[in-house]
């Protein structure tokens, strides 16, 4: 492959490319002519979609980000212009079970890293940090904005309110060009079931076609403010062509809660009402500590990085019902139903 340097092509390295995030980062950045190197942990199960990207500028490597010598040894023979970090744990949920784990790979890790790059004088690197609103936790402001105190009441929360935290440390006494992304959630056909949106959106599909009769959730009063993962990368990429790093919220502004999506979900698969028929609780799926309701203000991000979501609630949960539906066609060798989703 030609040197990516001489042909002045600019050189990205996304820490966990396995996920939602890596593939549509990925995707953005070649798109916009780089070379992208992204690292797993899972190299043997390399994913169909990350092998649907144009091959020619992408690689995939074994890295973990726990091993500080790996990652920068990484970094100094590949040199790349921007890192963006989208590893560790990112379930919630999982993080109650798996407090250590989740704290070394989210937190400890990253600060290791930093303080490394610090050392090493590779203070010009763009590094993207993966903030999220879990740090808010059980806040009292709302919308949340980057001001706002955090309160973060689960590990993973924890562990990001660490990092982030850190991140701001090392931008103002060492100089890193850090850019954190303050995250709400933000979803596509590609999220995983263990998430509550693609659950419902699997769920309702598997509904419509006969494959199950109920839809098994926790705790369905939640609001969470939810947005599409295509238009939060932008963000991210965005962030790292800015004159000087910064923290950034990424959000619609607006929140809905679990049943509100549940609805939304059933109405696009053809089964309007479907919630006293279908949906059913399960004390099992609620978290030790639950929070209520999050909702950010991403009018900085707007102003500062004319950043827009082109994305809404609505067409959200449509893309995923629909993408789900077309899915479980195939699998199943059935024929797609006539449902709202495809009018
Ligand atoms: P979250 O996302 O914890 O907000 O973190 P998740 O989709 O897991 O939960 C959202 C809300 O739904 C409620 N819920 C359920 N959740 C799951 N996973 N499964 C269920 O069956 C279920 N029933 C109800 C939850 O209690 C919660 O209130 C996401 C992740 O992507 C993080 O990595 C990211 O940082 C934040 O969003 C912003």
């Amino acid at each position: 492959m030609a040197d990516p340097k001489a042909l002045n092509l600019k050189t990205a390295l996304i820490l966990g490319v396995s996920g939602q995030d890596g593939y549509y980062l990925a995707k953005l950045l070649l798109k916009n002519d780089y070379k992208v190197m992204g690292t797993t942990r899972h190299i043997d199960s390399t994913s169909p979609a990350l092998k649907s990207l144009d091959q020619k500028n992408f690689s995939v490597i074994y890295a973990d980000i726990r091993d500080t010598e790996g990652i920068l040894n990484l970094i100094t023979l590949k040199k790349p212009d921007e890192v963006y970090n989208l590893t560790g744990v990112s379930s919630v949920a999982y993080s109650f079970e798996h407090n250590e784990e989740t704290l070394e790979a989210n937190a400890y890790a990253v600060i290791r890293l930093f303080e490394s790059l610090a050392q090493m004088g590779l203070a010009k690197i763009k590094f993207y940090q993966a903030s999220s609103s879990e740090m808010f936790g059980k806040t009292t402001i709302t919308p949340q904005n980057e001001t706002t105190p955090l309160n973060p009441v689960s590990p993973y929360g924890v562990s990001k309110a660490l990092a982030h935290r850190a991140a701001d440390r090392f931008r103002k006494n060492e100089g890193l060009f850090i850019a954190s992304g303050i995250l709400y959630n933000h979803e596509s056909p590609m999220r995983p079931t263990t998430f509550v949106t693609r659950k419902i959106t699997n769920g309702a599909a598997k509904i419509k076609l006969g494959l199950s009769s109920e839809l098994v959730l926790g705790n369905l009063d939640a609001r969470r403010d939810w947005g599409f993962a295509g238009d939060y990368v932008e963000a991210m990429w965005q962030m790292l062509q800015a004159e000087t790093p910064d923290d950034f919220v990424v959000a619609t502004g607006e929140t809905h809660s679990v049943l509100d999506f549940v609805s939304t979900a059933f109405k696009y698969a053809g089964l309007p009402g479907g919630e006293s028929k279908y949906l059913k609780t399960d004390s099992h799926l609620l978290r030790p500590t639950e929070i209520h309701q999050l909702v950010g203000d991403p009018s900085k991000t707007s102003k500062t990085l004319n950043w827009h979501r082109s994305v809404n609630f609505e067409d959200l949960v449509k893309k995923m019902v629909a993408s789900d539906i077309e899915l479980l066609c195939i699998q199943n060798g059935l024929t797609k139903p006539e449902v709202p989703a495809f009018n």
